[in-house]
């Protein structure tokens, strides 16, 4: 019977995927090294406790730790199996240019620590040719070592690219239980990542090569962000057309091979927003369509702001509740939340005239000071404001009864009340009762 040796894992980054998936491996009995840059964060966890919000993370966290499964450091320590997931910012040139640096940063360190039998995955997204360019660097540094792709012997280490493709809020969840991607630098490689992910990952496990590995995960979210685009668009028609866009959406849904998103005030988050940047990026003639479906949505922000801006400019006097900042619903994360710019620019220009609801929120962010807008909960808004933009579509907002907001004016840029009944048709605003 062939014996099972638990592989040690290295896990480069404790963010919002590697800390998770750090406490998965380490749930499923391989020990765990995770690194982070922070002094903070690490000290943070060798305490049992995290410094993201995640469900059920903390509990997790705190029982791996306990049993001495995950450890924190700053340094990378030698290990059999590597994950790196760092961030893969934009570059600071204004052009959308994927910075791949604390990739190659990670390879560096990882590359000090290699043995023979070692497995590399990279699961940050990336624009594709990383896993190669990582495998290209790694090959310099550690000429003493049979890269693969690069011999015609057995390779002493694996090389693979596995993305995630989880949803804030559901991370532990999803992680365990979504299909994964493997691409290998070689087949080989592919082999082997699957084999490791085969420990912790109940959904399918499709091997490929590190290449359309890649693309797919980039692909994903492009497919999301030009369908979302599709919605908005659609939204800022049936303003012009004076139309309902809910409505509109909601009957064509009922085709058997119709299934629109649904609009909102623009696309925020780390990877929708970001991640089609990455193909426009490798292939800037052929991408128009997907250029294209990033300028819908962050305009669709811009439109939201200036309706928002002339509704409350028609109503001089009323206090205004911007309901929502999180850049989507459910959760407390409101980076890159176009709900946030908008109720921020708001603020700017109408002062202590607006309210913002946050349930989520234990105070405003940065951009507020000074403004003379508050934080308000919803009881208050809905007794004191005669203005409701409603801008994320937490379950809080939408249980609000019709007539707890009957006598407030009502710009619902998500569609959580339908039951408003018929809009002042040309701005698109819900005029409740
Ligand atoms: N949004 C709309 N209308 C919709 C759906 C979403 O306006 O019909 C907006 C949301 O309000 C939000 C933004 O899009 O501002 C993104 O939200 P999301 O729920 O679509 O996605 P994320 O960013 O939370 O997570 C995505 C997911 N990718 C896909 O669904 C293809 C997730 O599976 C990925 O793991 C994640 O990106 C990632 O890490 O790449």
């Amino acid at each position: 019977m062939q014996r099972d040796t638990k592989p040690h894992v290295c896990v480069i980054g404790l963010g919002y995927i590697g800390l998770p998936t750090a406490a998965i491996i380490a749930r499923a009995d391989c020990p765990v090294t995770g690194i982070d840059v922070s002094e903070r964060v690490v000290e943070t966890i060798n305490r049992g406790e995290i410094h993201i919000e995640e469900v059920d993370l903390d509990g997790l966290v705190r029982g791996v730790v306990q049993r001495g499964m995950l450890r924190a450091s700053t340094q990378v320590a030698p290990a059999d199996v590597f994950v790196i997931a760092v961030p893969t910012p934009f570059e600071k040139d204004g052009q959308h240019t994927p910075d791949t640096s604390y990739v190659m940063a990670a390879a560096t360190e990882v590359a000090g620590v290699l043995k023979q039998g070692d497995c590399i995955i990279l699961e940050s997204t990336s624009p594709v040719g990383t896993t190669g360019a990582m495998r290209d660097l790694i090959a310099g540094l550690r000429p003493d070592l049979k890269l693969p792709g690069k011999t015609e012997e057995t390779p002493d280490i694996a090389i693979a690219y596995c993305p995630e493709r989880v949803l804030p809020g559901r991370i532990l969840e999803e992680l365990t239980h979504n299909d994964r991607s493997i691409g290998g630098i070689t087949p080989r490689c592919a082999r082997k990542a699957l084999a490791f992910y085969k420990r912790f990952v109940r959904g399918a496990c499709v091997t490929t090569d590190a290449k359309s590995a890649e693309m797919t995960k980039l692909v994903e979210n492009a497919y999301r962000d030009v369908n979302i685009a599709f919605a908005n668009e659609l939204s800022i028609i049936s303003d012009a057309m004076g139309l309902d866009v809910w409505e509109v959406i909601r009957l064509a849904n009922r085709h058997p091979r119709v299934n629109i998103l649904q609009p909102g005030p623009g696309v925020g988050g780390h990877c929708i927003a970001v991640d089609p940047w990455f193909i426009i990026h490798g292939a800037p003639d052929a991408s128009p369509l997907i250029r294209t479906g990033r300028e819908v949505n962050d305009a669709k922000m811009h439109h939201v702001v200036a309706r928002a801006e002339a509704f409350v400019a028609e109503n001089p006097g009323v206090p205004a509740a911007c309901l929502g900042l999180a850049f989507k619903a459910n959760i407390d994360d409101f980076r890159e939340s176009p709900a946030r710019f908008v109720a921020a620019t708001l603020a700017r220009k109408h002062g202590e005239r607006i309210k913002i609801v946050e349930p989520y929120a234990a105070e405003l962010p940065r951009e507020f000071e000074g403004t003379g807008a508050e934080l308000v909960d919803l009881d208050y808004a809905l007794e004191n404001c005669g203005i409701l933009v409603v801008l994320v579509d937490h379950d809080v907002f939408k249980a609000v009864p019709f007539e707890e907001r009957a006598r407030a004016l009502v710009y619902d840029t998500r569609g959580i009340w339908p039951d408003i009944g018929a809009p002042p048709r040309a701005a698109g605003l819900r005029l409740a009762g």
